[in-house]
């Protein structure tokens, strides 16, 4: 066979040119002879010939401009964090009671009105950096305190437990909570096979599969999100005496959560729907505010309180047994600059510890100690990211940490050791004023095995299940059932029902006649004593600051009363937004904020129809006030607005819908009232006669 041959250059024809040829041909555009321009728009010389159009590659390479523009372009992202990759962040201040001395060393916390500057960053689990903010998920909600004595990090989440008890099992637990393999779906959630797979055989994830399963997994807002440092840590006073605690970040704004139709609503119409919130709400000036508390619980040798074992970080303390302590008040008060320096470089580590402050033996804590700064050298790319200005300690640091990738620090000096005799005075081998880990003596057998006290995975999800009010266990009984109902494989949701008869029988029930399965017989504990403080519906009024409410107006309408309500609402922190069919001006008023086309239910705590818009007919008005009904929100009228609410089938009689016949004062008042209670809860036997009968 003869040797195949290659055409010469002279051959080839212009019509069948590589693209590297065809896109420098004077066909696609460029006649020959005229100068190309650089990236940065700067003109070349025609009489540099080897830039002219026509010419090849090595020309190109020249053109340095395009080469470093589009170089820093091919590079500008970072790999996304492995879990918690969707998140978004706050600065503020941290102001210390100072009631904490008696526990604590720790300047921050100690010292009464020592304020300390810190970064949060919030996120869900599951889904990728661009995934929704309102799916099912458990938040993390990570602080960076900028303390006198260095960095101070609390890494927690808006649940008290975790799903496993210790750290190995994390990346099993990851694999099957996260998408499936074959076709990276479903994104950001736990309803798939793989989850309710691993859960159903890994029985130590009972108690977080429950708070999962509730409404924490679905909070309204970042301000109304409860924190739990999760971990028992030991906190170190003055005298040295030590003492056992848990972290809570409590919300001022108290805890409340979105309806499971409202969370997927608000999915696909502004999947930034709590960094939005965030972000706009300290624009502002609506800041986002928490006091930190403690439970204390004695140091006694055996690291448990009232039989639990405060290492097992799949257990509570409840809070009837030990007061959640307030220590001081944290208040987010500042966006980002910059989302990629700041949230998404920001490098929490449970190990960036101060004096005063120590972790436990916890299994689950000390695996983290080691995966946190592991992270950041394939996140951030080497060593240095400390340096960083968003994780920069904002007190001085001495390490003799040298050199590395992105090195940012001009070192001075030749004596980077120690000791030494030639960096200035002999410094000592370990600063008494630095971290000195508390001695502790350390016994027993060394085995991969797990203390008796971490067998029992029932009991707690059982009294968390009990501590709720009947709506909430009936938000949980649909959770269960629809998230099941999302497997593919009836053996994983049969296996799961097994699990779930050992917590409760009346919730079994119901979730298997929702998946049309028979309910197994269990075992759930015998007895089991609530703690009322885990409800999140109760009596209590909650500050409105940062409620938004929206007014459906149209021409002709009372843009005074409108007038009134906004002041009076605005005097309690409360934004008012007007909805009209068209957007901007209503009536010579630039008023309008939200059109019809634009606006949906999800984005307002409450709903009115101004006097004058009654008689307005549109489809998408009537599903957003049918909506707001169906998630039990506030909604009301004033004048003839009346009319308007009977056209979307609501009755002004039922409970939780407000009617005046003008926009007063006093009108303002019912309506903040109503907010205060974050839903109109006395609704309910209207939309969930289940809920009202439910006994368990
Ligand atoms: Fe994390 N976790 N985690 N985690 N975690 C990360 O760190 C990890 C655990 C939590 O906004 C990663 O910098 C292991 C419990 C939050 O930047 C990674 C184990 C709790 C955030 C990591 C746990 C958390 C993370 C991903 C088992 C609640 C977001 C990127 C031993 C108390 C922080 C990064 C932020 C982030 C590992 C368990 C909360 C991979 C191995 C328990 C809030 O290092």
């Amino acid at each position: 066979m003869p040797e195949p041959t290659l055409p010469s250059p002279a051959s080839l024809d212009p019509a069948e040119s590589t693209p590297l040829q065809a896109s420098l041909a004077p066909e696609r555009g460029l006649q020959t002879g005229e100068a190309l321009t650089t990236a940065q728009g700067l003109r070349l010389s025609d009489t540099d010939h080897s830039l002219k159009a026509g010419t090849r590659g090595p020309a190109l390479m020249e053109d340095f401009h395009l080469r470093e523009k589009i170089t820093h372009f091919d590079h500008e992202r970072i790999p996304e964090r492995v879990v918690h990759a969707r998140g978004s962040g706050a600065y503020g201040v941290f102001t210390a009671y100072g009631n904490a001395a008696s526990i604590t060393k720790a300047g921050f916390l100690a010292e009464k009105n020592k304020q300390t500057e810190v970064f949060v960053r919030f996120s869900t689990v599951l889904g990728s950096r661009g995934s929704a903010d309102t799916v099912r998920d458990t938040r993390g909600f990570a602080t960076k305190f900028y303390t006198d004595e260095g960095n101070f990090d609390l890494v927690g989440n808006n649940m008290p437990v975790f799903f496993i008890q210790d750290g190995i099992k994390f990346p099993d637990l990851i694999h099957a909570a996260k998408w499936h393999p074959d076709r990276e779906i479903p994104q950001a959630q736990t309803a798939h096979d793989t989850f309710w797979d691993f859960v159903s055989l890994h029985t130590e994830a009972t108690h977080h599969v429950f708070w999962a399963m509730s409404d924490r997994a679905i909070p309204r807002s970042y301000r109304t999100m409860e924190g739990f440092g999760v971990h028992t840590f030991r906190l170190v006073n003055a005298a040295g005496e030590t003492a056992l605690v848990k972290f809570h970040w409590k919300p001022v704004a108290g805890v409340h959560s979105l309806a499971w139709e409202e969370a997927q609503i608000a999915a696909g119409v502004d999947p930034d729907f709590h960094r939005r919130d965030l972000t706009d709400s300290i624009d502002a000036g609506l800041f986002f505010e928490y006091e930190l508390g403690v439970q204390v619980m004695p140091d006694t040798g055996d690291e448990t309180f009232q039989g639990i074992d405060l290492l097992d970080p799949t257990k509570i303390v409840p809070e009837e047994l030990a007061p959640v302590q307030p220590i001081g008040k944290l208040v987010l008060n500042r966006n980002t600059d910059n989302f990629h320096a700041e949230t998404e470089q920001i490098a929490f580590h449970m190990g960036n510890l101060v004096p005063g402050i120590e972790v436990t033996n916890d299994p689950l804590l000390q695996a983290r100690l080691f995966s946190y700064l592991d992270t950041q050298l394939s996140r951030l790319g080497g060593p240095n990211f400390t340096q960083l200005p968003i994780n920069r300690s904002h007190a001085p640091v001495n390490d003799n940490l040298r050199d590395g990738m992105h090195q940012s620090v001009v070192h001075r000096g030749i004596a980077p050791y120690l000791p030494n005799s030639l960096g200035g005075p002999e410094a000592p081998e370990a600063d008494p004023a630095g971290y000195v880990h508390l001695p502790k003596p350390v016994q027993g057998v060394k085995i991969r095995e797990n203390p008796a006290s971490f067998a029992d995975h029932y009991s707690q999800a059982a009294l968390f299940y009990h501590s709720l009010t009947p709506i909430e266990q009936e938000h949980m009984v649909e959770a269960f059932t629809f998230e099941l109902g999302k497997c593919y494989e009836t053996p994983i949701r049969e296996r799961m029902l097994t699990v779930l008869a050992k917590v409760d029988a009346g919730l079994t029930a119901k979730v298997a006649a929702g998946l049309g399965l028979p309910a197994p017989q269990g075992e759930p504990p015998a007895e089991v004593t609530p703690s009322p403080a885990l409800a999140q519906i109760t009596d209590k009024l909650w500050p409105v600051a940062g409620r938004i409410v929206g007014v459906i107006a149209g021409p002709g309408a009372d843009l005074s009363g409108i007038d009134t309500l906004r002041k009076a609402l605005k005097a309690q922190g409360v934004v008012l937004r007007v909805i009209a069919p068209i957007g901007g001006i209503l009536d010579g008023k630039e008023i309008v904020e939200r059109t019809f086309q634009t606006a949906r239910s999800v984005e307002f705590d409450a709903v009115l129809v101004a006097d004058g818009a009654g008689k307005l007919v549109d489809l998408q008005v009537t599903v957003l006030l049918q909506e707001a009904f169906r998630h039990a929100k506030a909604i009301g009228s004033w004048g003839d607005g009346e009319q308007l609410l009977r056209t979307a089938g609501i009755d002004p009689a039922a409970p939780g819908v407000l009617t005046n016949g003008d926009a007063s004062k006093a009108f303002a008042e019912q309506l903040t009232a109503a907010l205060a209670k974050h839903r109109a809860w006395e609704r309910m036997p209207l939309l969930k006669p289940a809920a009202s009968s439910q006994g368990s």
